[in-house]
């Protein structure tokens, strides 16, 4: 079988401002459309952060559930939720993601500095929420932003048993103030750290987004894109649509004769329920 490339897309995220970047999607019907111009370029993944109605941050379990229903109607994208939030929510809140019915979603496997802020993952939540995605029957991807959070990850498979799906998908978060660099030499010490048989993908936090993607396809990773991770396509340039940065992503996959694989073959990849 031909090797291929999972690109992820990731919209919107928790951090920035519509005030500051219109471009962002921010509204049910912004991030639906996104998300099917981010599928026809080359995406399979979606990975969510819902906004409230004055564009806030919110993980609101109604908004949460019509999102999956919406992206399910109008894209066939794996729909993976972030349980990361904003630095703000609460541990409660962020396990109650998983009630909304994604088919996939982030489990961050450790604390990290996150700019002037801290994102909160301690271990007992880990462990809840590892559990509850196995009950659930909802397929996790690792976040790992961090060479230690990798030794986590560890310790989680090690002492809680295989993921739903059967399949360890970790996704490399580089370049947070805070967290490990984006740079090739980072990413081959996390990927030679990775548990055996683990496949990964790789996002590179602002203007290591280029660095990130190239070494990642040169090791063979798979790769995340979108304005959660990259406001800025080239210096002095704005991002204006999400699409774009899934359809360099794409091009740049293409061009590592690993053409993006489509949500069909990405269910099956990384386990996904039917
Ligand atoms: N917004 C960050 C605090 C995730 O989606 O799981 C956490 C984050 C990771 O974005
Ligand atoms: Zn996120």
């Amino acid at each position: 079988m031909r090797a291929t490339t999972l690109i992820t897309v990731a919209p919107t995220g928790a951090e920035s401002a519509k005030a500051d970047v219109p471009a962002l999607p921010v509204t049910l019907d912004e991030l639906v459309q996104t998300a099917r111009e981010c599928e026809a370029a080359g995406a399979a993944v979606v990975h969510v952060h819902v906004r409230d109605g004055d564009a806030r941050p919110t993980l609101d379990p109604v908004r949460l559930r019509d999102t999956v229903q919406a992206l399910r109607e109008a894209t066939g994208l794996i729909v993976q939720l972030s349980t990361g939030g904003a630095v703000t929510d609460s541990y409660e809140d962020r396990l109650r993601v998983l009630e909304a019915g994604p088919d996939g979603c982030s489990l961050t496997c450790g604390t990290v500095n996150f700019g002037d802020e801290v994102f909160m993952n301690p271990w007992p939540f880990m462990v809840e929420l590892y559990r509850r995605t196995q009950e659930m029957e909802v397929v996790p991807e690792f976040e790992l932003f961090d060479l230690g959070h990798i030794a986590a990850l560890h310790r989680l498979l090690d002492g809680h048993g295989a993921p739903y799906g059967g399949h360890v998908h970790c996704d490399l978060v580089m370049g947070v103030p805070g967290g490990m660099p984006g740079d090739a030499r980072t990413l081959v010490a996390a990927v030679e750290a990775l548990p055996a048989g683990a496949t990964w993908s790789a996002t590179g936090v602002g203007r290591t987004s280029l660095p990130v993607m190239y070494a990642a396809l040169a090791a063979g990773g798979h790769l995340r894109v979108g304005m959660e991770d990259t406001l800025t396509y080239a210096k002095g340039r704005p991002v204006t649509a999400n699409a774009e940065l899934v359809d360099r992503a794409a091009t740049l996959a293409d061009l590592a004769q690993r053409p993006p694989m489509t949500a069909p073959q990405a269910r099956e990849f990384l386990g996904v329920k039917e």
